[in-house]
C-alpha cells in the first residue's frame, strides 16, 4: 500500500508512480490467438471441437456444440429460490434503468426546407462472451444481455466455456432470465473467433462484448474491425473518497470489495484527516486476516492500494480527474457537490449508503465500465452499444436550388467533377424549367 500526502514537497512524484503502477502486465498472446483465429477461420466447427477438447477436455460434435434448452433449464433449476429472486430483482431494475437510456429518433426541418434526420437501428445480433469457472459471474450476463436485449438486437447468441463438462447454473438461470436461447458451450480465443467470422454450425454476430481472459481479450482486439466489441477491460479499481464522520469498518469493506476482484484490482482512500486513514487502514489489516479471497485481496492492497490525504475537497477531485476510475465512491455530506467537479470516473456511487457493490447487481446502471483510466475517453456499457445511427436528407427542389451551388463549388474545388455536375446539372434542368 502507498501512503501519500498532498503537502508532500515529493507527492507529485509519488503520484505519478501511483498512475502508473499497473502498467502492461504479462506477455503478449497475440502470435497464438492469431493461430486460433486462423485455425477456426479455415476448419470451423471442426477447429472448435478439437480446441475444446483441448483446452477445456470436452468432447463435442457439431451436433453438440449447442446447449440443448432441456440442458439449460435443468441446470438453472438447481438455482435456490432466494438466489432465482435475487436475480429477478436485478434484472428488472437494470432493464427499467437501460429502458430510461433508449434515444429518440431526431427529425428536423431547417429553414431552407430540407428535412433532416438521425435513426437509432439496433444490431442483428450480438454475442455475449461469458468466462468459465470461478470468473463467471451472473451479474455480468445480466450487464450484457439485458442492454442488448433493451436495445432490441434480435439475436443474442452466448458463449461459454464448460470446463470438463460441468455447467454453471446461475449463469443458464441469468441467461435464461434474459431470455438467451443460442448458448454454445465453447470458450477462448476459438469461440470470439467463432462468433465473429461464424462456422456451420454458429452465425457470425455483429458485436461481441463481454469479459475474458487475456486471450479471450486479444482475440477481441484482432477481430475488431470485422466485427464490433465492447471495450477490453481491465483488473477492476475505485476510488473512495471519505471525511471522518463515516465509519472506517464500512470504508475498509468497500475497499476490500474492489480488492478481491483481481491481484491487479487497484482501491484507492481519499480523505482529509489522516487519522481517519490510519483506522481505515487498520480495519482493511484485521479484514484481510479473515476474508475467503484474502490471498486476491491482500497482493492487491499491498501492490497497488493507496491512501491519500489531502488538504481539502478541491484537491481531492483534481486527484479524482487524474485517476479516471472506473468506480467512485462520494462518502460526503453533499456529494452531489463533490460529484459536480468529477469529470473522468466510469460511475460514481452518492453518499454514505451507496456502497459500489449495490451497482454491481441490482443498482441499475451498467457495472461493465471503463477501467485503467480509459473513463477519460469512454463509457461503461449501455444501449449505446447495440445501437448504430442512419442518416437521413430529404429535400424538394426548393431546398436543393438554395445548397446545391455551394455543394458544386466544393466539388469543383476538389476536382471532383461528376460531384459537381450531379449537383449542377440538376440545377441547370431546374432553373431552366423554372425560366421556360
Ligand atoms: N465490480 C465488477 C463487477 C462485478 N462485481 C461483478 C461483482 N460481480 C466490475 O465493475
Ligand atoms: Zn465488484
Amino acid at each position: 500500500m502507498i501512503y501519500l500526502d498532498t503537502s508532500d514537497p515529493a507527492f507529485f512524484l509519488r503520484f505519478q508512480a501511483l498512475l502508473t503502477a499497473r502498467g502492461q502486465q504479462g506477455e503478449s498472446v497475440a502470435a497464438p490467438v492469431r493461430d486460433i483465429i486462423q485455425d477456426v477461420r479455415a476448419r470451423g466447427d471442426a477447429a472448435l471441437c478439437e480446441l475444446t477438447e483441448r483446452f477445456d477436455r470436452v468432447t463435442l460434435t457439431p451436433q453438440t456444440l449447442r446447449l440443448t434448452q432441456e440442458e439449460i433449464s435443468e441446470s438453472a433449476a438447481q438455482v435456490p429460490p432466494e438466489t432465482r429472486a435475487a436475480l429477478e430483482l436485478a434484472a428488472a431494475r437494470i432493464t427499467a434503468f437501460h429502458e430510461a437510456q433508449m434515444p429518440r429518433d431526431l427529425d428536423m426541418t431547417d429553414a431552407e426546407g430540407i428535412r433532416l434526420g438521425m435513426r437509432w437501428i439496433a444490431l442483428d445480433s450480438a454475442g455475449l462472451y461469458v468466462p468459465g469457472g470461478k470468473a463467471a459471474y451472473p451479474s455480468s450476463v445480466l450487464m450484457n444481455a439485458l442492454p442488448a436485449r433493451v436495445a432490441g438486437v434480435e439475436r443474442l447468441a452466448m458463449c461459454v466455456p464448460t470446463p470438463g463438462g460441468e455447467l454453471n447454473p446461475l449463469v443458464m438461470a441469468a441467461a435464461q432470465l434474459c431470455g438467451v436461447t443460442e448458448i454454445y458451450r465453447i470458450g477462448g480465443a476459438q469461440a470470439v473467433a467463432a462468433m465473429a467470422y461464424g462456422t456451420v454450425t454458429i452465425a457470425p454476430v455483429d458485436r461481441i462484448t463481454g469479459p475474458g481472459n487475456a486471450y479471450v481479450a486479444e482475440a477481441k482486439k484482432q477481430v475488431y474491425g470485422h466485427t464490433g466489441i465492447d471495450s477490453i477491460a481491465g483488473p477492476s479499481e475505485i476510488v473512495v473518497v471519505a471525511d471522518s464522520a463515516n465509519d472506517p469498518a464500512l470504508v475498509a469493506l468497500d475497499l476490500l470489495a474492489q480488492a478481491e476482484h483481481d491481484e491487479l484490482a487497484q482501491a484507492v482512500l481519499i480523505t482529509d484527516d489522516a487519522a481517519f486513514a490510519e483506522r481505515v487502514v487498520a480495519t482493511v489489516e484485521e479484514t484481510l486476516a479473515i476474508l475467503s479471497r484474502r490471498e486476491i485481496a491482500r497482493r492487491s492492497w499491498e501492490d497497488y492500494g493507496a491512501v491519500v490525504v489531502v488538504r481539502d475537497w478541491g484537491e481531492a477531485s483534481e486527484i479524482v480527474n487524474a485517476l479516471a476510475p472506473e468506480h467512485l465512491e462520494v462518502m460526503l455530506d453533499d456529494p452531489r457537490a463533490f460529484s459536480a467537479g468529477v469529470r473522468h470516473a466510469g460511475a460514481i456511487f452518492m453518499g454514505r449508503h451507496c456502497p459500489e457493490a449495490l451497482g454491481d447487481y441490482v443498482g441499475g446502471p451498467n457495472h461493465v465500465l471503463p477501467t485503467s483510466r480509459t473513463a477519460r475517453f469512454s463509457s461503461g456499457l449501455s444501449v449505446f452499444d447495440f445501437l448504430k445511427r442512419t442518416t437521413t436528407i430529404e429535400t424538394d427542389a426548393a431546398g436543393l436550388l438554395a445548397i446545391g451551388p455551394a455543394g458544386a463549388e466544393l466539388a469543383r474545388a476538389e476536382g471532383l467533377e461528376a460531384h459537381g455536375l450531379s449537383l449542377s446539372e440538376r440545377i441547370r434542368r431546374l432553373t431552366e424549367k423554372g425560366s421556360e
